[in-house]
């Protein structure tokens, strides 16, 4: 397995993950990089090679975010029993469907998110803002992939308007079917870079997923469309190699990220409007009729972008309902229901 030869830093490792290593753990623990989780058991890849091991029972009492996802760094003692798990770079979590509101972590530890979208009609600068406001508050950098830029005689269009959206944000077009393609977008998958996907359906993602993997690779060969067919075949790997560098993770639960819990993700992206909204009277405004409300006075003077408002109150408006139901779900958890609650919850993950 290729695998086997890899150093650290090829996995990911770097400085933020050392330094968070006492000089007692660092002679006697190994990291090892979580490629794949099924139930409780973790499919691990460290200097090593790679190696199968179960969570502690304890860790079951744990809350979501202490347990480890895909991309995580664990630090394992020398019987190979985990420890530790390190203080994640960025994290991609979403609110589990179901009224039992839950937060499902996705992914730990990217570096770059390719926002896969077309030039075609599919392209919409609203849904880039969802997709950003993830990237932002994952705290993962946004490129933005313009795929089946060869169909179009007006990528430069595409690039422009995709420019608008925040400073300095990276832009590619390229067409995805293209063998060049890995050549455009290497620069963000060197090797110990973690790359991530997301977009609509039929933007590309799985074109793209090829070009980046090498089907001759073993390890590649299980990025499949059919792993997208149920968790229950969770035993494929989620994080793959990239030939000559980089990791791509992929899980068709990242691929469909929604947006949920990541209002500091909206704010940075939408910095102008919040700047404006600074001076409302009420702090609490919803920029709805409210007096003294400066947004609206601000887009009154066209000085805002009147759909780039409107998105932002919608997703103002999204983040809100999220939040209620999880103070909700909070609230029940307080009440005598909660050790049942702990105990659906071992189950749910049981069935995972
Ligand atoms: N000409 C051209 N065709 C492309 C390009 N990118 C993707 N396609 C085609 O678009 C179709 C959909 O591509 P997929 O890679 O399956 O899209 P996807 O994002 O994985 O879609 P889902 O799996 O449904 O989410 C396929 O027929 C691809 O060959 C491109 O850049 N140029
Ligand atoms: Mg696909
Ligand atoms: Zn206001």
């Amino acid at each position: 397995m290729p695998e086997n030869s890899l150093s650290l830093s090829e996995l990911g490792w770097g400085h933020f993950f050392q330094q968070q290593l006492s000089l007692e753990e660092l002679e006697a623990t190994t990291p090892v990089r979580v490629f794949a989780l099924n139930r409780h058991l973790v499919d691990g890849v460290g200097e090593n090679g790679r190696q199968q091991f179960a969570l502690p029972h304890t860790w079951l009492q744990r809350s979501v975010e202490e347990l480890p996802t895909v991309g995580d760094w664990l630090l394992l003692d020398g019987n190979g029993q985990p420890l530790r798990l390190l203080e994640r770079t960025s994290l991609f979590k979403r609110m589990a469907s179901g009224h039992d509101a839950r937060v499902q972590l996705m992914a730990a530890n990217v570096d770059t998110l390719f926002i896969v979208t077309s030039c075609n009609q599919e392209f919409s600068l609203s849904r880039l803002e969802r997709y950003l406001a993830l990237a932002l508050d994952a705290g993962v950098e946004p490129v933005v992939v313009l795929t089946k830029a060869d169909l179009t005689e007006d990528v430069n269009d595409f690039c422009s308007r995709s420019r608008t959206l925040r400073p300095g944000l990276a832009i590619e077009a390229v067409n995805a079917k293209d063998a060049k393609v890995i050549d455009i977008l290497r620069p963000w998958c060197s090797a110990g870079q973690t790359v991530a996907l997301v977009g609509s359906s039929g933007v590309g993602k799985s074109t793209l997923v090829n070009a980046l993997s090498n089907t001759a690779n073993q390890e590649i060969g299980a990025v499949r469309e059919s792993d997208a067919k149920g968790r229950h075949t969770t035993t494929s790997r989620t994080l793959h190699l990239i030939p000559g560098g980089g990791l791509l993770l992929d899980s068709p639960g990242l691929r469909e990220l929604q947006l949920s819990d990541c209002e500091v993700g909206v704010s940075t992206l939408f910095e102008e409007i919040e700047a404006v909204a600074r001076h409302c009277r009420f702090n609490n405004c919803r920029h709805h009729g409210e007096t003294g409300c400066a947004v609206e006075a601000a887009a009154e003077r066209n000085e805002l972008d009147p759909r780039r408002l409107a998105n932002y109150l919608k997703l103002k408006e999204e983040q809100q309902s999220a939040d209620e139901t999880l103070v909700e779900k909070r609230r029940k958890d307080k009440s005598p229901g909660k050790r049942y609650k702990r105990v659906q919850l071992r189950e749910w993950r049981d069935e995972d």
